[in-house]
């Protein structure tokens, strides 16, 4: 078994779609491991998304990010389980992203793209160890 990161940004929960965003990963099988509403502050985004600090979008990334509360959750599946959630996600730009997606099905633009999941293994550890100290993986 295998852990990824995900947070379903303040559009997901302004608009109500958590329960459906999370339903799809219940109904593929995958389990969550942690999982909790959190008014997200300035400094743990900018340290999520370190490396994208050069980037022009970055400052609106951040302030997004904080708009309101998220949801943070730690998810357990198989050994491909990053695959997996990025595959369900869709992806980054919601306009372009397939249908049976969840950006392809419930958004439509690139910065309001309702879900952050980690891109790698080694990226999933790191924003556990962000989001959940206290979480030891075995
Ligand atoms: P995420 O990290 O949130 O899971 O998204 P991602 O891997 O699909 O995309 P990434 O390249 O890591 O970009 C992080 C977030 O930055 C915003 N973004 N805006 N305006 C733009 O061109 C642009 N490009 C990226 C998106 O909200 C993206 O999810
Ligand atoms: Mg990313």
């Amino acid at each position: 078994m295998a852990t990824t990161f995900i947070i379903l940004k303040p559009d997901a929960v302004e608009r109500g779609l958590v329960g459906e965003i999370l339903g799809r990963f219940e109904r593929r099988g995958l389990s969550f491991l942690a999982l909790e509403l959190r008014q997200l502050d300035k400094a743990v985004v900018q340290r999520h998304y370190i490396e994208h600090k050069d980037k022009p979008f970055y400052d609106d990334l951040v302030t997004f990010l904080t708009r309101g509360p998220v949801i943070v959750g730690v998810i357990e599946g198989p050994s491909q389980v990053v695959e997996i959630v990025r595959a369900m996600m869709g992806t980054t730009d919601s306009g372009k992203a397939s249908p049976g997606t969840i950006r392809g099905d419930l958004a439509m633009l690139v910065d309001e793209n309702l879900i952050h999941g980690s891109d790698s293994p080694e990226a999933a550890e790191r924003e556990i160890g962000l989001f959940f100290p206290e979480f030891r993986l075995a």
